[in-house]
């Protein structure tokens, strides 16, 4: 591995919450069939046990039978090394994830900010790039919290800027189709990669018949990225990443990708 290779990227702790018994019933665009709890629950634990093996400890809040989708818990907050915002999640059945989340992030964090209605905001639609921020504009996160949510970064002094991706088919956030590795280095899907502002990275494409592949997440010099998605794999290890691979396949079935099932600073 190169020696720069992802240290932007470097994280001590994350927030896990594994699948509540009716995950099933939580909202899905995909056709992919009913997720299988136990096999969720294992390839949950296996998440968990890598995040461990690279190096963070992790805090594992109870599953949530009020709330099917609070094993996203990467929605219900963007954490950043100066400090924490409560989103205010786009999907009115997601709403009352963030009181265990704020109360949660309270024993780590002195204050909380956080994004007021009319705003919305999921943290998918949110990709850290070492100190800027893009802020997807999607069917979940508004014009007026990612407004919001950028007065909010400012006032950590992070710089960021919104990126519209209304109208890419395919994906849910906008984490679905890029994301940061540190560095210059940026994965993005092909749907998104004319976007002039990406050109300033090196990026990294996405081939379209693995796009599920392309919210990996870059922790302490490891990538993790999911199982099956043998082309991009490649593609990182030929940049010097060490990848791990890891079964998602209960999760997709759900519209969750890797990075949303943990909340990581
Ligand atoms: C939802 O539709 O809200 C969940 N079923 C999936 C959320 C995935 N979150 C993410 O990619 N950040």
């Amino acid at each position: 591995m190169t020696s720069d290779n992802g240290k932007e990227c470097s994280f001590t702790r994350a927030i896990v919450r594994p699948p509540s018994a009716n995950f099933s019933a939580g909202l899905t665009t995909v056709d992919l069939g009913i997720p299988n709890h136990n096999l969720a629950l294992t390839q949950h634990a296996s998440y968990c046990e890598t995040l461990i093996s690279c190096g963070l400890s992790v805090v594992t809040l109870p599953p949530d039978d009020n709330y099917p989708d609070s094993t996203f818990v990467e929605d219900t907050a963007i954490i950043t090394k100066r400090g924490a915002i409560i989103t205010r999640p786009g999907a009115d059945t997601r709403r009352g994830e963030i009181s265990s989340i704020s109360t949660e992030l309270s024993n780590w964090f002195a204050k909380l900010a956080v994004v007021e209605a009319p705003g919305t905001v999921d943290g998918g639609d949110v990709c850290e790039a070492d100190d800027h921020f893009f802020i997807g504009i999607s069917e979940r996160t508004n014009e007026a919290g990612a407004i919001q949510l950028s007065r909010l970064l400012w006032d950590l002094d992070y710089s960021s800027e919104l990126v519209d991706i209304r109208g890419v088919e395919g994906i849910l956030h906008l984490k679905s189709g890029i994301a940061y590795l540190g560095g210059n280095k940026l994965v993005v899907i092909e749907a998104l990669a004319d976007r002039e502002r990406f050109h300033d990275y090196e990026m990294i494409k996405v081939h379209p018949s693995e796009e599920y592949g392309a919210n990996c997440v870059a922790v302490n010099g490891s990538v993790l990225i999911a199982a099956g998605f043998p082309v991009l794999e490649k593609q990182l290890r030929d940049r010097g990443f060490k990848t791990v691979a890891l079964e998602m396949s209960e999760f997709q079935k759900m519209d969750g990708g890797l990075s949303c099932l943990s909340l990581r600073f």
